[in-house]
């Protein structure tokens, strides 16, 4: 929708030239994703020089004791009071119906989830587990030092304290000069309650903290978009290991429903260099 001025995909601009730029439909632009966007010049000196950044979009309130990261804290846009909720702990998803633009789903603490009634009846467990990595240890290992050195992106160690989704332990080695669990009000070596925005039930972005030297997990199945489009299911409901189909997250998805796609097959040369 054309409100201000034209779209551009591309603007040149030379030294010492300044860009404003507003974005369409906010921050989180027309998907209404949050995450990490990375954004870099796209000269290749430039980028690996340094000139390049994280746009990080939050899902939550970002006020002292909510905060999902070590960044400054963030005041409500006097237009827009309201909009953004607190966070809550996976247990208060209970009993929640959440609704993304307009489909909705019940999250219920016992039971089967049932995908085809109206509103879906997802059980917490199942709505949980399907946003998050895959939970275990990283490694088959125990402690931190042995999940760091496992480099193992298939799982992270988070668990179930009843309905409460608890995050992986808070780190305990190393220097890191970015973070310190402290900062944020959690203890070295404890784990902390994951959060969730509570009108959509997604999890408030980030949800992991840093853990020098640990290998980033993956999303469970690889699933490319996992905060976007965490529905991905087979005729008989059980979990796909496929990206979600078209229109699969109703009106949230990233390709609306009946949209077509094309597979591409990508072959591998191995050459020396
Ligand atoms: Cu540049």
């Amino acid at each position: 929708v054309r409100t201000k001025s034209d779209r551009v995909d591309v603007e040149v601009i030379g030294p010492a030239e300044a860009l404003e730029l507003e974005t369409e439909c906010g921050s989180g632009l027309c998907q209404w994703l949050a995450g990490d966007f990375l954004f870099h010049c796209h000269v290749a000196h430039h980028y690996v020089a340094g000139m390049w950044g994280y746009w990080r979009v939050y899902n939550t309130l970002q006020v002292p004791g909510m905060q999902n990261d070590v960044m400054p804290a963030m005041r409500e846009l006097p237009d827009r009071i309201g909009r953004i909720h607190t966070p809550v702990t996976s247990d208060q998803l209970i009993g929640k119906t959440v609704n993304w633009f307009g489909k909705k789903f019940t999250i219920t603490e016992k039971g089967k989830t049932n995908w085809k009634s109206e509103p879906a009846q997802v059980t917490l467990k199942d709505w949980v587990s399907m946003q998050l990595t895959n939970p275990g240890k990283p490694g088959h290992k125990d402690d931190e030092l042995g999940q760091l050195m496992a480099y193992d992106a298939t799982v992270i160690d988070w668990v179930w304290d009843g309905n409460k989704a608890l995050s992986e332990k808070e780190p305990t080695l190393g220097e890191n000069p970015k973070y310190k669990a402290e900062w944020q009000g959690y203890k070295a070596g404890e784990r902390r309650a994951i959060w969730f925005e509570p009108s959509t039930g997604k999890v408030a972005w980030p949800w992991l903290t840093p853990h020098f030297g640990k290998r980033p997990p993956r999303p469970n199945d690889h699933n490319g978009a996992p905060w976007l489009e965490m529905i991905r299911l087979n005729d008989d409901g059980s979990r796909s290991v496929e990206p979600a189909r078209p229109g699969e997250n109703g009106p949230w998805s990233l390709c609306p429903d009946r949209a077509g796609s094309q597979k591409y097959n990508v072959h591998f040369v191995k050459l020396p260099i």
